[in-house]
């Protein structure tokens, strides 16, 4: 089981939320990520996630060495691997993991708060726009997860966290629940090896039974490769 964070992206381009020059630093995420923000001012929410949206359209932003070796792990590992990110690109999908969950949800798709309808979308989102399927208008926000909403497919997560014999986290500073505390649940309901790789040490890395540290571009192709080619 992989748990990642924004840390896998940075190398591609896309900002982290708590590193000194990351998103953070640079909008307020009461303002920005909470349902009350929303309600409080809809087209500053919606401004800050097209400006990120479009970014993630730009063709210079490409999966990364970190990204295409988990999903080469996916391919070449004789078990299951199941890919679970915080992340709302789509770097993972396109790099070629297809057993993934993002449990944050996604950048590039809406929802309708009056009728409940999930759609791609590419484009930018305002207030002025009408759902395609139910034509309430200024009801549409994006499909991702602000602080205090439940986050996507916990059941099948904890699943997974259960009956795990690895779990790797990747690129996340650990200080947003409950990803946060995956790695505890893990060591108290299983026997899985625990393994953080992450530039610095994470808010939980005193949790993890093995920590390695470097760029993700760097340490995560490396430990794949060890990983595969380790004798079984
Ligand atoms: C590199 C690198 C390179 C850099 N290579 N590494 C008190 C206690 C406990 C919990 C709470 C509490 N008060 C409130 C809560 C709950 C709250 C929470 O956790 N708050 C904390 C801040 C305290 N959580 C929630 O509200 C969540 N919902 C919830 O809990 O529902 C109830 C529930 C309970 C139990 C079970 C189930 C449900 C919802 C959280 C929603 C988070 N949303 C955001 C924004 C939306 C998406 C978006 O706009 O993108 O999600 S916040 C933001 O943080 C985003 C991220 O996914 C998330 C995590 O960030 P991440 O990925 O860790 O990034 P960074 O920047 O923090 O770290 C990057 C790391 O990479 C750093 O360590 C770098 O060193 C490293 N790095 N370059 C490798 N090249």
């Amino acid at each position: 089981m992989i748990l990642t964070g924004a840390g896998i992206s940075k190398e591609s381009g896309l900002d982290t939320f708590r590193c000194e020059d990351g998103i953070w630093s640079r909008v307020s995420l009461e303002d920005v990520a909470t349902p009350e923000g929303f309600a409080r001012n809809p087209r500053l929410v919606h401004e800050f996630y097209n400006a990120r949206r479009s970014k993630l359209c730009d063709p210079e932003i490409a999966p990364n060495a970190a990204h295409l070796a988990l999903a080469r792990l996916e391919q070449e590992w004789p078990g299951d691997v199941f890919l679970v990110t915080q992340n709302i690109d789509d770097l993972h999908e396109r790099a070629g993991n297809r057993n993934l969950l993002h449990m944050h949800g996604e950048l590039k798709k809406i929802r309708c708060d009056a009728c409940d309808a999930h759609m791609e979308w590419v484009d930018e989102l305002g207030v002025e726009h009408g759902c395609p399927q139910c034509h309430v208008v200024g009801r549409l926000r994006p499909h991702v997860v602000w602080f205090g909403e439940m986050p996507i497919g916990m059941d099948r997560i904890y699943e997974a966290l259960d009956r795990c014999t690895l779990f790797m986290s990747i690129g996340t500073s650990g200080h947003v629940y409950p990803a946060a505390g995956f790695v505890s649940h893990v060591r108290m309901y299983t026997r899985a090896h625990t393994v953080e790789l992450n530039m610095e040490p994470s808010n939980g890395a005193t949790l993890f039974a093995e920590t390695i540290y470097g760029p993700a571009t760097e340490v995560v192709p490396a430990y794949i490769e060890a990983l595969l080619s380790r004798p079984r």
